[in-house]
């Protein structure tokens, strides 16, 4: 090192520590500064107002990753102030201050308050991995990540992303098959996000075997990094999903029950199963075809004996209502016979060794080459060949094993990659290579049939695959804890942009007892994507196989889902609009509130803004639950309790701790089977009385297609006011007529009320009211086993729903 503590290039020993050094040179550039050490150069780029960019590279020439960030900086008012040895660059809610003697940042808000500060180690190389050193601050917490396992709270731990096949992993076990570089940080004086653009191999530590930093690192390419803040966690996911995008708004029949197995056939069998649906009155709308519906496993072809006409079998699902979602695996078979892979081998499209011989490696079909994603041609042929499902009728896509997974697990890092021109090898393209599997087959989709909104369900990805896919969280096993986990899996993905995600209700390795079993389908009625999914080899794992005691709940749960239906819709287009997740840990809503980072309470979270769902072992009859400050209403019995407090709340199997926040609103409508059957027409809305009101966005469209992005929906703002006492359903906006002529409204917590509908005193009706079926008293199951909640004389209004601004008064 020379004096300035500036390695030159060709000084010192390049494999061990070299920092960033002291800024020779910098410059204003039109969205922010850029300069050098001589080492290294610099750039700060403001994106928004809250979102600043970091970007760290030995050479002049800036590497990226030209997948993820789908937004060009926003032009925003900023200011660089020049103290000599210190810059501060501010903008309205951040500064951001330069020491230039070692390149080293700290963040500050708008009143001063220390967000995040480099360690003195700064942006550091050791050969080609670099580093962002960051001081631990006092308390600091970290979440999100992704689809990490782990708790909520990422302290002390380390986690690396590189998307890896990881067949019943544990519930420590990382990396897993979907990486997504950012995350939370939280501490007393605020908090921040951070997401790493760079898609190599990266390693994030949270104060790991240290007790000095968090730091962040990638194998290789650049420092690029951008910095968030904003007053609210959710703002800064909102801005994070306005970097990344979010996804489109799915098709309806998404949202209801996805039932899945490895493998249903022959065809009699998938339609003895979705038959069974319908026999036994539990509402369903998908069912999948795993690896055993190809010939051979190869993709593009169906099994001519076990599935002999498809196109004839899924015409009759489809009159059953039920919807057909095939796998489809990268690996191409190299069979010269194969159409695919002459075609892939005549045009180039496969990932290549460097001296240009198609790479092979062995999957389900044998020996396979792999379509290189990250090539427009390989993506476009991918894209046409999907006309042999949309003839056949298919209406989704599991895009699976697209780490990209192989016997052997270790794809060489030679590999060249297009990487859309730039050409990258399997290090640095590996990450991105199942989210443009994703991208590809949703374009796909939409090419084929682009009438239809795009379902892909995707195993892998990177930061942006939300725009293209939904998440599941692959091979878990059935077992409590992976229940439990599984619930943090979606929640972190939630808090990274990835709104749509599940997980394998039931475990997919191993086999459910019957306890575990209800418990999951209840619990996955409260998550984005209620797939149930279960391993080759195993017990079958229908919400009917484990006896009617399960059954019984599982249609329960079920039906409620279905029930939600407007809500949770409602819920995906708001997310659709600002990224929210659906599944939203306590720690968005409550960052300062230590209880919900504790291990008896970290699994809580809000789903749809409208359920705080609590989960719970199956073999626990009593669990405690930490309800944040606020009043709550337990969802079954409108029993109310105040906030800031832990409670003791019973349990058994057939009713999970579901608690509503006072104040809040959600809707619902009749039973049906499937989403492709109408309803009855009446929107019941219930309103949970609070000191603290809300507005519930209900949103409408015709489920399908893209005739909504023209106008084709109805929307209307319903606002509870407590302090005017009064509720507000907005004149509506858009142009179709709502699907509901009449709504009810169910008035919880309420004493006493006068209500008036446009200045006209109301009569109001009562009944007793339950969420949930009683179940069948099971000999010789004594009834405390299985209580029976209902809400006695419960006060409800019933009127036209006409689009026209309706006002009640009188919610005292
Ligand atoms: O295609 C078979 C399975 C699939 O059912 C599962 O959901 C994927 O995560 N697939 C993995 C291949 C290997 C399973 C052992």
């Amino acid at each position: 090192m020379n004096e300035s503590n500036t390695p030159t290039k060709n000084s010192g020993n390049s494999l061990r520590h070299q920092p960033f050094g002291k800024i020779s040179k910098w410059h204003e550039t039109p969205d922010g500064l850029s300069g050098t050490s001589g080492f290294a150069y610099f750039k700060l780029r403001v994106f928004e107002t809250g979102i600043v960019r970091i970007q760290a590279s030995r050479f002049e020439n800036f590497e990226s990753n030209p997948y993820s960030v789908i937004v060009e900086p926003n032009p925003t008012a900023f200011e660089i102030q020049d103290h000599g040895d210190i810059l501060v660059l501010h903008t309205s809610v951040l500064r951001v201050q330069i020491n230039l003697s070692a390149f080293s940042l700290a963040f500050f808000d708008h009143q001063g308050k220390l967000l995040n500060q480099d360690d003195s180690f700064g942006i550091a190389w050791i050969g080609t991995e670099v580093t962002a050193y960051k001081k631990l601050q006092h308390k600091e917490k970290f979440i999100g990540l992704g689809e990490k396992t782990g708790n909520l709270n990422r302290f002390g731990n380390a986690y690396t992303h590189w998307n890896t096949d990881y067949f019943a992993y544990g519930v420590g076990d990382d990396p897993l098959y979907l990486s997504i570089p950012f995350y939370l940080g939280i501490h007393d004086q605020g908090h921040y996000g951070i997401y790493l653009n760079n898609t190599h191999k990266s390693l994030f530590n949270f104060g790991a075997s240290n007790n000095r930093f968090a730091s962040f690192s990638a194998e290789d390419g650049d420092m690029d990094y951008y910095f968030f803040h904003y007053p609210s966690l959710s703002e800064i996911i909102t801005s994070y999903t306005w970097l990344t995008g979010r996804m489109q708004m799915p098709p309806m029949w998404a949202l209801g029950f996805q039932q899945c197995r490895y493998s249903y056939y022959p065809e009699s069998e998938v339609h003895a199963v979705a038959q069974a649906f319908r026999d036994k009155n539990m509402p369903a709308d998908v069912i999948y075809l795993d690896i055993h519906h190809m010939e051979a496993y190869k993709v593009f072809t169906f099994d001519g004996e076990k599935f002999p006409n498809p196109k004839a079998m899924i015409a009759r699902l489809k009159e059953k209502g039920f919807k057909v979602v095939v796998i489809m695996d990268p690996g191409i078979k190299t069979d010269v016979s194969y159409p695919p892979y002459q075609e892939g081998f005549e045009q180039n499209l496969f990932v290549n060794y460097p001296d240009g011989q198609i790479y092979e490696a062995q999957v389900w079909p044998g020996w396979c080459a792999f379509p290189d994603f990250t090539k427009a041609t390989t993506r476009g042929w991918w894209e046409e060949k999907m006309a042999f499902y949309a003839e056949a009728g298919v209406d989704g896509y599991w895009t699976d094993m697209n780490e990209p997974a192989s016997w052997g697990q270790c794809t060489p890092n030679l590999l060249e990659f297009d990487f859309d021109g730039e050409k990258a090898s399997h290090r640095k393209a590996r990450n991105v290579y199942g989210m443009q599997m994703a991208r590809s087959t949703q374009a796909g989709a939409l090419l084929q049939a682009p009438e239809k909104r795009p379902f892909v369900l995707t195993r892998s990805g990177f930061a942006g695959i939300q725009r293209y896919a939904a998440a599941w969280t692959g091979d878990n096993v059935a077992s409590e804890e992976h229940m439990l986990a599984g619930i943090r899996l979606v929640t972190s993905l939630g808090m990274s942009g990835v709104a749509f995600a599940g997980y394998d209700v039931g475990g997919f390795a191993g086999e459910a007892n019957k306890g575990l079993f209800a418990r999951w389908m209840s619990t996955a009625a409260f998550s984005p994507l209620y797939r149930a999914h279960s391993m080759i080899n195993t017990k079958d794992a229908e919400p009917w196989a484990f006896g009617e005691e399960v059954e019984e709940i599982s249609r329960n749960y079920l039906n409620f889902r279905y029930s939600l239906l407007p809500t949770i819709y409602s819920a995906f287009y708001q997310s659709t609009q600002n990224g929210l997740p659906l599944a939203a840990s306590l720690a968005i809503h409550y960052p300062q509130d230590e209880f919900v980072y504790q291990t008896a309470f970290q699994n809580e979270y809000l789903f749809c803004n409208a359920f705080l769902v609590a989960p719970v072992e199956s073999f626990k009859e009593i669990t405690k639950v930490y309800l944040p400050t606020g009043d709550w209403y337990y969802l079954y019995t409108d029993q109310k309790y105040g906030g800031g407090q832990v409670i003791y709340q019973e349990c058994p199997l057939n009713y999970l701790p579901v608690f509503v926040p006072a104040g809040r609103i959600f809707a619902q409508q009749s039973l049906t089977q499937h989403t492709g059957l109408a309803h009855d027409g009446l929107l019941s809305l219930h309103v949970y009385q609070g000191k603290k009101g809300s507005t519930y966005t209900h949103y409408e469209d015709g489920g399908e297609g893209f005739d909504y992005l023209k106008g084709s929906f109805f929307a209307r703002e319903i606002t509870y006011n407590p302090e005017l006492g009064t509720l507000t359903l907005k004149q509506s906006t858009g142009e179709l007529p709502s699907h509901y002529p009449s709504i009810r409204i169910y008035f919880h917590g309420f004493d006493g009320l006068n209500l008036k509908l446009n200045g006209l005193t109301q009569e109001l009706s009562t009944h007793s009211f339950a969420f949930l079926k009683k179940l069948t008293a099971f000999d010789p199951l004594p009834d405390q086993v299985h209580p029976y909640f209902q809400i006695d004389s419960l006060p409800y209004l019933q009127f036209d729903h006409t689009p026209e601004e309706l006002v009640l008064t009188g919610l005292n």
